[in-house]
């Protein structure tokens, strides 16, 4: 349990936490702690929104459609919402940009002059499933603004993974989590829903070296290169004399698949397809921020031929392939992808 002779009590609220870690956070300022604390008030308000989402008229789509031209669903909009009303709020965040914004907002006012960070953000992944009652997410990215005393400008959103300063996810389950780095480890807490606190549950996680699930959409797999395709083959234990088959576990919704594999251990893999020749995930609010916490739970994510946390990133909404999980699956994945690339 959370050592600290501050804690006379069983209970590790995240506010409590993370004010305890301030002094290992990078720049050791309170201004991380008070952004983390947002995003968790936030992250509750959704939590207590997707609990109810059956018992009133928030179901269903908005009729309109987003950036990327997928319909957005009345609770994207509205998580979307309360996760920009809170950074706008809190007051250490100067900019925004989210999966559901055409463009990055900047906090244009004297107010916000001073103010550290951007944040990069997925409000409510896996919104296909909200209408099945099925785990969804929202995804986080942290930045320093690379300039001081402004306010946010597009070149904050543009770094690559290696210079996030947190990152972390929330995952809409059969409880609610969040689970976030800030680059010395990865820690979860479980919503506590009789005193309304995100409670410390998953100290220290580490995602094991291997591990029994492979995640992928199978419907896509004749799209793939014949690397992906071989790898799912080994996967199935066809290429193995005498392997046991890994199991095939795809919810759809990329914070359950990779919470699920994080703790379990496995691999979660979204491929460039004859369709999507860059894959489907976007690098900043989803496939950076995974690498971040993967990374430091000590698996890997590359797109399969190098490090996701390496890419210098070209614009707000790009997509990359995604290969993300345990070491060793990673590693072999990318052992056929090399295989397929240097075969005549
Ligand atoms: P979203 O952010 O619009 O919900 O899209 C991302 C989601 C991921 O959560 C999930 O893993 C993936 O899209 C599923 O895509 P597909 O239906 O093509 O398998
Ligand atoms: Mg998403």
């Amino acid at each position: 349990m959370f050592s600290s002779r501050r804690f006379k009590r069983d209970i590790v609220t995240l506010p409590e936490f993370i004010l305890e870690r301030q002094k290992d956070f990078p720049y050791a300022k309170g201004d991380l702690t008070t952004l983390l604390n947002d995003i968790g008030v936030a992250a509750k308000i959704v939590s207590r929104e997707v609990r109810k989402a059956g018992l009133v008229n928030i179901l269903g789509e908005m009729g309109t459609e987003n950036v990327q031209g997928e319909r957005q669903k009345k609770l994207d909009v509205f998580a979307d919402q309360q996760f920009i009303a809170a950074l706008r709020q809190g007051g250490v965040a100067c900019g925004v940009a989210s999966e559901e914004q055409d463009e990055f907002i900047a906090f244009d006012d004297q107010l916000y002059l001073g103010h550290p960070y951007v944040v990069a953000i997925d409000p409510l992944d896996g919104s296909s499933n909200i209408d099945v009652n099925v785990s969804i997410g929202t995804i986080f990215s942290i930045y320093r603004i690379t300039e001081s005393n402004r306010t946010a400008k597009i070149e904050d959103f543009l770094q690559p993974g290696r210079e996030l300063v947190a990152a972390g996810y929330v995952i809409y389950g059969s409880s609610t989590m969040l689970v976030f780095t800030t680059g010395r480890g990865v820690n979860g807490f479980t919503l506590d829903p009789s005193i309304g606190e995100f409670c410390l549950s998953h100290e220290n996680i580490r995602i094991p070296e291997t591990g029994p699930f492979y995640s992928i959409n199978e419907g896509n797999l004749r799209d793939c290169g014949q690397g992906v395709q071989d790898f799912i083959g080994w996967c199935k234990g066809s290429n193995d004399e005498g392997a046991t088959p890994l199991s095939g576990r795809y919810i759809g919704s990329l914070v359950a698949d990779f919470h699920r594999n994080l703790i379990k251990g496995g691999i979660y893999v979204y491929p460039a397809t004859k369709k999507a020749p860059l894959g489907k995930l976007r690098l900043l609010y989803e496939c950076n921020p995974l690498a971040f916490i993967v990374e430091q739970a000590g698996g890997m994510a590359t797109d399969g031929h190098r490090p996701i946390m390496d890419y210098q990133p070209r614009e707000l909404h790009q997509r990359v392939p995604l290969f993300i999980g345990s070491p060793k699956l990673v590693n072999k994945a990318m052992e056929f992808i090399l295989t397929e690339a240097v075969s005549p």
